[in-house]
């Protein structure tokens, strides 16, 4: 009787833990910050009101090979858009060379774009922020927001979950 209690504890002990663990990584906004004019701060309020797109199918793909998921469509904004309302500071025509975007995670995971990549390939334009999936707003183990790279041909890598901070940089 005793270990059977013991069992069923620990049960909910791990159950909650995981609980926790899916939703204490959620944000409601995102920051755009760095080498800006406008720093952002955008709820998903905010970024319904900016011109959205919506994406075809497709399968989010590890860097391992491993399909972890296939996405019917997401909706959101163009990176490019959210940064073309900040105005990236441009002071001389090297910094097109120089500029790359940090985009960050709550959990600490990150990824970069390049500033020609986002502004001077067709990649760019399949850059997206987005705060639905498969015609859902996001639930709370991967929301509210997330930017995913469409295009890329592991989709995985570049898909974050929890989108929290956007940053300008540029390289020495
Ligand atoms: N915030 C955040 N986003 C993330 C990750 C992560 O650890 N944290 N893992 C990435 C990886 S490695 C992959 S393959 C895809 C899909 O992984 P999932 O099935 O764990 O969501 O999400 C990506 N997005
Ligand atoms: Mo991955």
């Amino acid at each position: 009787m005793y270990k059977i209690f013991l069992v069923l504890l620990i049960t909910l002990c791990i159950n909650a833990k995981e609980n926790l663990n899916s939703t204490q990584y959620e944000t409601n906004e995102v920051f755009i910050d760095g080498l800006v004019l406008n720093k952002l701060t955008l709820n998903v309020e905010d970024l319904e009101k900016l011109s959205g797109v919506k994406t075809g199918s497709m399968p989010v793909i590890c860097m391992s090979g491993q399909t972890k998921e296939s996405v019917q469509s997401y909706e959101g904004v163009k990176l490019k858009t959210i940064l073309e309302k900040a105005n990236i500071k441009i002071s001389n025509k090297s910094d097109f060379n120089k500029i790359y975007i940090q985009v960050v995670a709550s959990d600490a995971y990150e990824v970069i774009f390049s500033y020609n990549e986002l502004f001077n390939t067709k990649n760019g334009d399949n850059v997206i922020v987005f705060y639905k999936k498969n015609g859902k707003v996001l639930e709370p183990s991967e929301g509210k927001i997330g930017l995913i790279s469409s295009d890329d041909l592991r989709t995985g890598p570049r898909h974050i979950r929890w989108l929290e901070k956007i940053l300008v940089k540029k390289i020495d």
